[in-house]
């Protein structure tokens, strides 16, 4: 069974969409592996997102990400990384499928409500991150 790494990010958070994001998660037939709540620093943020560090709205997106607390999460089903993609839909949420979770809760394309890793490698090296220790992976 595949593993993916999976955040609700502090603009859903703070919404109350914590309930409604994890509720389409499970209606998708992930099981919640591992779970918690998380104020990110900047330095975690920065750390997260390095591939970005060059990117015109890297700071914006380290701003957004430590502004309050988020929910860092395991998820686990077959074909994981790209169905969580495929349920979690576009990064710009006008562009996102309908029933998607960033068509249903995200406001923009910086904030969009969800995380998900785009690679096996980097779900391995994104839930070590996170999650390094935790005996459910
Ligand atoms: P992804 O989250 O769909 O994998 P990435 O391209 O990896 O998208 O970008 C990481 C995150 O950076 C996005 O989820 C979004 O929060 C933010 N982001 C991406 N592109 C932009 C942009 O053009 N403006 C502002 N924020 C962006
Ligand atoms: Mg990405």
């Amino acid at each position: 069974m595949e593993q993916t790494f999976a955040i609700i990010k502090p603009d859903a958070v703070a919404d109350n969409q914590i309930g409604g994001i994890l509720a389409m998660t499970e209606a998708a037939g992930f099981k919640i592996r591992a779970m918690r709540m998380a104020h990110l620093t900047r330095k975690q943020a920065e750390g997260f997102y390095a591939v970005h560090k060059d990117r015109p709205f890297f700071g914006e997106l380290v701003e957004f990400m430590s502004e309050g607390p988020c929910v860092l999460l395991c998820l686990e089903r077959e074909d994981a990384v790209a169905k969580w993609r495929e349920v979690m839909g576009a990064t710009n949420p006008a562009n996102a499928a309908e029933g998607t979770i960033r068509k249903t809760f995200a406001k923009s394309m910086g904030r969009n409500c969800a995380h998900g890793s785009d690679s096996k490698e980097n779900a391995a090296i994104e839930l070590a991150y996170f999650f390094a220790g935790n005996s459910l992976q």
